[in-house]
């Protein structure tokens, strides 16, 4: 299953460098989804900075991921991982309509970071096996991603006990990368 996973990953990666963090609230499945790719050892440090960061390295394909939300003293730290990179993907509890305004905010705050601003942005509706959990359509909504200008977007169901959905995710997040990037982007943020 794993090998079969690390083949797909192939395919859509290939030797393209790439850099992606995954964020949301905690409980969203970031670290289930981290494990059910398959694709190496998963790293977990607490850096000196004071927030538990979790890294899996693959080819030229490094994946960092936290948990956002709550410590607002954190925030400007984040920039640290911010630089360079390429791809965000955002994970929503599908099934928490509680906290659907806080990952709203901490999404908006993520995704306004001149670090963050030449970022693509992958969202994963998560949890979709649960009955009453919301569409990716009112995710969508409830992250004001319909009001985004000049951003490249999408929106992807997942289920990340089962895996499903987060290949065609990626699959997206890879293609999309390559267009951008033929296209002479750089995602490089702003230098200071
Ligand atoms: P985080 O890393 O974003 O904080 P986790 O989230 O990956 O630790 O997941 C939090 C809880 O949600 C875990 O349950 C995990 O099994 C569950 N979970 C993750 N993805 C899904 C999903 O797609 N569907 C369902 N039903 N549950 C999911 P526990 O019980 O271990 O805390
Ligand atoms: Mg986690």
């Amino acid at each position: 299953m794993g090998q079969a996973f690390r083949k797909l990953f192939d395919t859509f990666f290939g030797n393209q460098e790439m850099r992606v963090v995954m964020l949301g609230l905690d409980a969203a499945g970031k670290t289930t989804i981290l494990y059910k790719l398959h694709i190496g050892e998963v790293l977990s440090t607490v850096p000196t900075i004071g927030f538990n960061v979790e890294k899996v390295e693959y080819k030229n394909v490094m994946f960092t991921v936290w948990d956002v939300g709550g410590q607002e003293k954190l925030r400007p730290l984040w920039r640290h991982y911010f630089n360079n990179t390429d791809g965000l993907i955002y994970v929503v509890d599908s099934l928490d309509r509680e906290r659907l305004v806080k990952a709203k905010q901490e999404f908006q705050e993520i995704i306004k970071d001149p670090f963050m601003l030449n970022s693509i942005i992958l969202v994963f509706a998560n949890k979709q096996d649960m009955r009453g959990a919301m569409s990716p359509r009112e995710v969508c909504e409830g992250l004001g991603l319909f009001d985004l200008k000049n951003r490249k977007w999408h929106i992807q169901g997942t289920c990340a006990l089962r895996g499903d959905g987060l290949y065609e995710g990626l699959d997206w997040l890879s293609s999309t990368l390559k267009d951008v990037k033929a296209a002479g982007f750089t995602s490089v943020g702003p230098s200071f």
